[in-house]
């Protein structure tokens, strides 16, 4: 008998035989057999007649016994050998297992390997979904509650509610197309009927999709919004190597996601915001704080534009973050947001600004201004806009933002709003002392702006200011006006005998933009005059005239001319700006009520921070 056990013996020198018999029943066979032992054990099995006891186990040990038809067989396992041999079992199952698998995948059909990759997938959503609902998306659990004026009352006056029923209709028109045609992607071509990809996104996907989501919200286009909603919580990633717009990605996805989350109360849109956001904060990893204009979201690598004033970083662009950054400390409990935001006005502070005004370009090294050109339209424009909607969004609480606000508007008097001798109000632009009579669309919104602020003008101006806002109200309404298409151009001059007029081909462009449609609306808002209304309607009608397309709605190239040239990109802001302020003109007051919302330079409503509700904390540190 030893000499047959002997190879085995010295295979396997860790187990040994005892030839005593059992004062206790260790094992079963099946069970050694599933620790690996199944060739050894067979070997045991023929020889079933050993005698008498098993040795009790010592601590090294492991005492195991197969019950026999007489006897029982006993053998001592060192510990070791046990768990190095269980081990290698369960290695040798997972290969067969993965064997296995890998030979029914290569059966399947292609469908059918679909299916399983589908499955996965919304197993993985479910998860995550699980995830959320557990609180693991790591940000406080809040307590939604809709700010006042979320949805509002249909217009009392028939003719208002059939003009605003109207917009609502040229919503769904450019909506649908671009679900049509560019589904998820970033913009639509409403010409070629395809999707149009701007890389101020990088590869940050659906910017028309949640810059629309308010808009659907307030039109209560129900099945749009659960739509949009849906594309987002499945979609909408930003863990993508791109290079992005600081800016732009601030004011449309996270303004975008941050509205509607205020509205909705679905929380995919406070946890989008908020990772988005925290996907921005390398950007302000510059020796000032003042952050590039320009960042990789993956790298966290940031730079300026090339074309800014010797690497400056954009004042409009790193000015329009306030808001947004505020809200979002708000809804993640994190401070540092506000804090990036509040580091960037103590360096403004800091600096000596010439005649009080703010130059356009500032370089995040040095701290120090670039090249001295300062303008109210573009690369200026927003910065301003965010001084007054800081101080208002914090319920009034934000006297620093106040105060820079009135102190900006006072210089912009003083240095570069003029008048025309037929009588027209302008705002120039002004390079290192020199006025340049020229006013951008972009300008026109500050006609809004100046009516919004003149509630807080200092030394009794507020009537002035409604006044500076009605004026370039006018002369935006103007610069419409005088064309054939009565759409505005991207710039106007008021030099070389004209007024309000295009004189460069290269400026004679609309792109959908909203910014003199904005000042009709918060002029109609704050003094209830009709024409505001009826200035608004004008649009409506030559959007419909030479925007419009089978495939959406179109930018134009040259809008004194009879005959439409397309430029063939439906703007992502047409849906978020455009049209939602022109519904918002045809409105009752009680939709988004000024107490109690802002709009982001995008036209995103953020909710007023309001004191009493122990709220605006952020504001103040
Ligand atoms: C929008 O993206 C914003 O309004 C921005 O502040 C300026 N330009 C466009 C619309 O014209």
């Amino acid at each position: 008998m030893i000499a047959t056990l002997l190879p085995w013996w010295l295979n396997l020198q860790a187990i040994l035989i005892n030839r005593f018999s059992c004062r206790e029943q260790h094992s079963s066979y099946a069970e050694l057999v599933s620790q690996g032992f199944r060739a050894h054990s067979r070997l045991l099995l023929h020889h079933k007649h050993f005698a008498n006891q098993c040795l009790p186990p010592n601590t090294d040990q492991t005492v195991r016994c197969i019950p026999m038809k007489r006897n029982c067989l006993c053998i001592n396992l060192w510990r070791k050998e046990v768990e190095q041999a269980a081990l290698l079992e369960r290695i040798r199952a997972d290969h067969e297992r993965a064997l296995r698998e890998a030979k029914e995948t290569l059966q399947k059909l292609p469908e059918e390997i679909r299916r399983d990759i589908r499955q996965d997938k919304e197993k993985l959503l479910q998860d995550a979904r699980g995830r959320k609902e557990a609180g693991a998306s790591g940000l406080p659990q809040r307590l939604f509650r809709q700010p006042v004026g979320a949805v509002g009352q249909e217009p009392a006056d028939p003719t208002v509610r059939q003009r605003r029923d109207k917009i609502k209709e040229m919503m769904k028109h450019a909506w649908d197309n671009y679900k049509r045609y560019a589904w998820g992607l970033n913009e639509l071509k409403p010409i070629s009927k395809q999707g149009h990809s701007s890389n101020l996104f990088g590869n940050i996907q659906g910017a028309t999709i949640v810059d629309a989501l308010d808009t659907l919200y307030i039109m209560e286009m129900k099945e749009e919004f659960k739509e949009a909603k849906e594309w987002v919580e499945k979609n909408l990633d930003f863990n993508v190597n791109a290079e992005i717009s600081v800016f732009e990605v601030n004011i449309r996805f996270v303004g975008g996601l941050l509205s509607a989350y205020y509205l909705s109360g679905e929380e995919v849109f406070r946890k989008k915001a908020v990772e988005l956001g925290e996907k921005l904060l390398p950007a302000f990893n510059t020796p000032t704080g003042i952050p590039w204009a320009l960042l990789n979201i993956k790298s966290g690598i940031g730079r300026n534009w090339p074309w800014a004033s010797g690497g400056s970083s954009i004042l409009a662009e790193f000015g329009t973050l306030h808001l947004e950054f505020v809200h979002l400390t708000h809804l993640s409990g994190n401070p540092v947001f506000a804090e990036k935001v509040m580091n960037i006005r103590k360096v403004l502070n800091r600096l000596d600004k010439p005649e009080g005004l703010y130059p356009n370009y500032l370089n995040p090294s040095s701290g120090q201004w670039g090249q001295h050109h300062v303008s109210i339209g573009g690369l200026g424009d927003s910065f301003y806009e965010y001084l007054l909607k800081a101080w208002l969004m914090s319920d009034k609480t934000d006297e620093e933002g106040k105060k820079m606000y009135y102190d900006a508007v006072q210089a912009i008097e003083t240095h570069l709003i003029r008048k025309s001798s037929g009588g027209l109000m302008y705002i120039a632009e002004w390079k290192g002392g020199l006025l340049e009579h020229k006013m951008g669309h972009l300008t026109c919104f500050a006609g809004g702006m100046f009516a919004l602020g003149a509630d807080g003008a200092p030394n009794d101006k507020t009537g002035h200011h409604i006044e500076l806002g009605a004026e370039i109200a006018r002369t935006c309404h103007e610069s419409y006006d005088r064309t054939s298409m009565k759409l505005g151009p991207e710039a106007f001059r008021f030099d070389g005998g004209v007024e309000a007029i295009a004189t460069r081909q290269n400026e004679k462009y609309y792109i959908l933009r909203p910014e003199v449609i904005e000042t009709y609306m918060y002029m109609w808002r704050l003094t209830h005059d009709p024409k505001y209304r009826q200035w608004g309607w004008e649009a409506v009608e030559a959007l419909e005239k030479h925007c419009r397309v089978d495939g959406g709605y179109s930018g134009i190239r040259d809008v004194y001319n009879n005959h439409e040239s397309h430029d063939d990109v439906q703007q992502s802001f047409f849906l978020s700006e455009t049209l939602k302020y022109l519904y918002l003109l045809f409105s009752e007051d009680d939709l988004l009520p000024f107490e109690h919302w802002v709009f982001n330079t995008e036209a995103h409503p953020l909710p007023v921070l309001h004191k009493d509700d122990g709220n605006n904390e952020e504001n103040q540190k």
